[in-house]
């Protein structure tokens, strides 16, 4: 196949960018990395659908939650054009996560406080039809009302999915007092604690969600919006955020680390585990477990991997603010398999632009921990989804969408003249087969 410069001219404005990597942590050989998307409306986390197509939740003004359709047809990693808008919700706020792990979506609507149902239609391009939703009401000034989520087939249950999701911690950094109301998809109003994490069964037979078996499965956290599950053995990781610096200027530290925790899949409804919110953490910095009060530490589950400042310099540059994870690619290199990858929202430093926003890469043995994507390169990289072979990145603020795709195998030796770019499009093309 021979690449012209005209092709490597449409490639270069077209989209093929390596330069988000953190080179030389990562080798960008191993990967071809798109800007899927640009311009949208606050892209905040997407999901394949199972025609292959890539849905997203976007929304525009900040106000309308909506579920946007891509393709991706020549699979070079860039979309056709602009979306299809297949879920719209004025009223809806800010859309957050979107997931399934039956024939439904779940998306989470910060606005709505609900966590909204969507069937497909018949075909791919069909509008997503709103099935059901669960409602939460708040207490005034609650300060972690967004809804994080994670799925999975309920064990034993054909039809059924396992919604979990966080009601997060009312104030910064004390225990909450007041109880969040919880209806819908057929379960009576309810009292959920804040600093928790709860699940619950929901059948989808017959395409009307039915939600049954809702129980606390963690206490003691502050903020999770991140959660997956482990692709074979079936823990469920979480990020949780940690209590809030009081200022963004260095010196002014947060006092705890922002943590990855992950509940056992045994336990995982079976106990409520607690991880030690708010005290019993992490310091930022030190990774010393503080104690504040007298046994506050006995019994806490403590984190697997504590996200602290990597080879931090004057720039202030750090990770802050935890948003979706993904476990790697399954075709990723051998480094990452069984690791898992943590989007930062970051915040603004001292210099006055956010270099807290980093794409942290923690491998399978919670020993390592590097920047992926370094902060500072991107906007806020709020939504991280992991297919067969690829992770998409989306950064919120910028209004993008990455593709970091695994270059499988080794290219020919011919190729290799053509430097990244060409590792790129052989990829690209090999693909489309
Ligand atoms: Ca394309
Ligand atoms: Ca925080
Ligand atoms: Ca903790």
């Amino acid at each position: 196949m021979k690449i012209t410069l005209a092709m490597l001219f449409v490639l270069a404005v077209s989209g093929y960018c390596t330069n988000i990597l953190n080179v030389p942590t990562v080798d960008s050989s191993l990967f071809r990395v798109t800007q899927f998307a640009s311009g949208q409306p606050l892209p905040n986390s997407v999901i394949r659908a199972k025609d292959g197509s890539l849905l997203a939740v976007q929304s525009p003004g900040f106000s309308t939650a909506q579920v946007v359709r891509y393709t991706d047809t020549n699979k070079d990693g860039i979309a056709d054009g602009s979306p299809t808008v297949l879920y719209s919700n004025a009223s809806g706020g800010a859309g957050t996560q979107i997931k399934s792990a039956g024939e439904l979506y779940y998306i989470g609507e910060f606005g709505a406080k609900s966590i909204t149902a969507l069937a497909p239609g018949a075909n791919a391009g069909d509008p997503l039809n709103k099935v059901g939703s669960l409602d939460f009401q708040y207490p005034a000034g609650h300060g972690h009302p967004t809804p994080g989520l994670a799925m999975r087939q309920t064990p034993g249950q054909p039809g059924s999915v396992d919604l979990v999701f966080n009601i997060g911690s009312e104030f910064d950094s004390a225990v909450s007092t007041t109880p969040v109301i919880v209806s819908g998809m057929g379960m009576a109003a309810q009292s959920l604690q804040g600093d928790s994490l709860y699940m619950v069964t929901i059948s989808e037979v017959g395409g009307t969600p039915i939600a049954s078996n809702l129980r606390q499965v963690a206490s003691g956290i502050r903020n999770v919006y991140g959660m997956a599950f482990h692709p074979t053995t079936g823990d469920l990781y979480f990020a949780d955020n940690a209590i809030d610096e009081a200022g963004v200027a260095n010196p002014l530290e947060p006092p705890q680390a922002d943590e990855l925790n992950r509940i056992p899949a045994a336990d995982l409804g079976t106990s409520v585990l607690r991880f030690g919110y708010p005290n019993c953490y992490p310091q930022y910095r030190t990774n010393v477990l503080l104690e504040l009060g007298s046994g506050a530490c006995n019994g806490v589950t403590t984190s697997l991997i504590n996200f602290q400042p990597q080879g931090i310099d004057a720039s202030g540059a750090r990770s802050e603010g935890p948003a979706e994870i993904a476990f790697a690619p399954s075709l990723f290199p051998g480094l990452y398999q069984g690791g898992v990858f943590v989007g930062f929202s970051g915040g603004t430093g001292p210099q006055g632009t956010n270099n807290q926003n980093p794409l942290v890469f923690v491998d399978s043995t919670n020993s390592l921990l590097q920047y992926f994507v370094a902060p500072g390169t991107i906007g806020n990289i709020l939504g991280v989804y992991a297919t067969e072979d690829s992770l998409f990145l989306s950064d919120w603020g910028g209004g993008s969408i990455y593709q970091i795709q695994a270059i499988e195998a080794v290219p020919e030796p011919g190729t290799f003249v053509f430097g990244l770019i060409g590792l790129a499009v052989v990829a690209g093309w090999r693909r489309v087969r």
